[in-house]
């Protein structure tokens, strides 16, 4: 039976479809696995299912030995994948589309609502047990009808939420290449009153939002990231909330996960989220189960249900 290396837990169902394909050793750290670790966890595997946070790559495939033929990585985002280095060792590459689109657009949504209507702080004035009481003026946040929401990366997730934003009477613009709606990133950034990051990460978005992207928002507009934190210069981020050059941040990713910059920890126009994106018992089962599922059909001789192509 092949070797099927899995270097975190997944769900039970996806278990089952990996077992009917090869011996499946899941690694019992509750933790990411250094790379050590992982290339002597994946010795002799014929299939390695990785996380995010796992550097999959030619390094990896070399471990591995020459019996790799898959990597599946349990995310629709494979930054943390060299795809043409696998690619060149005759190893298959797969990611997880389409299943999570919905709960991921729900996770970005509900920060933007959390963000825009001060959730945040007000669940941490209740629990720090703060002296308060209805008035007016109270903890008022911002509306979002009739308000313009700027997408970037206008792809499956993309999409899906600028479906939400529209039942919430928002006008969506997007920096996609064509379409309605479709503007110059520069001209999204001017316009927006929420800008909401949905694009990949790649060496082109590498740091998009930067100083002088946070320096052309409105004051009054916020940013969420739900893809991957590095796409935000968290410093400069951090810069141009104390410079009052936007209104605030609601962050699911970070640059330098799991750490984050310490001068947005203590802030109010803040909100944080621990990548929770496709953070539902459906979602993340669908994701491993997809991935088991293409794992067993390269094992099997069959052509992958969602391949990475180099
Ligand atoms: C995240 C992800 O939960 O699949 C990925 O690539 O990172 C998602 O599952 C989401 O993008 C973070 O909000």
């Amino acid at each position: 039976m092949p070797k099927i290396a899995v270097t975190r837990w997944i769900p039970d169902e996806a278990v089952k479809v990996l077992a009917e394909a090869g011996d499946v050793a899941v690694s019992p750290a509750d933790r990411p696995l250094t790379t050590a670790e992982l290339h002597e966890f994946a010795a002799g595997a014929s299939a390695v299912v990785g996380m995010l946070h796992d550097r999959l790559d030619g390094a990896l495939a070399d471990a591995a030995g020459p019996g790799l033929k898959v990597v599946a990585n349990v995310a629709v985002g494979y930054d943390n994948v060299d795809v043409p280095a696998l690619a060149e060792r005759g190893v298959v590459v797969t990611n997880t589309p389409g299943v999570l689109t919905d709960a991921t657009a729900d996770l970005a949504f509900g920060l933007l609502l959390a963000i825009t209507r001060r959730l945040g702080e007000g669940e941490r004035l209740l629990r720090s047990r703060t002296p308060w009481s209805f008035h007016l003026g109270f903890l008022l946040g911002s509306g979002l009808q009739g308000k313009t929401l700027g997408i970037v990366g206008l792809g499956e997730i993309g999409r899906a939420v600028a479906k939400r934003a529209e039942a919430f009477g928002m006008s969506i613009i997007h920096s996609g290449r064509s379409g309605r709606g479709s503007v110059s990133f520069q001209e999204l950034l001017e316009r927006s009153d929420v800008v909401s990051l949905h694009c990949p990460l790649t060496p082109e978005t590498r740091h998009l939002i930067d100083a002088a992207a946070l320096r052309a928002m409105k004051p009054g507009a916020y940013l969420v990231n739900t893809t991957r934190g590095p796409v935000v210069d968290e410093a400069a981020l951090a810069d141009a909330l104390e410079a009052g050059e936007i209104a605030g941040a609601a962050l699911d990713v970070f640059e330098h996960e799991p750490d984050v910059e310490p001068r947005l920890l203590g802030r109010d126009d803040v909100v944080l989220s621990p990548h929770l994106g496709s953070a539902t018992v459906e979602t993340r089962t669908a994701m491993a189960v997809l991935a088991a599922r293409n794992v067993a059909a390269v094992l099997a001789g069959r052509p992958p249900l969602t391949e990475v192509k180099p």
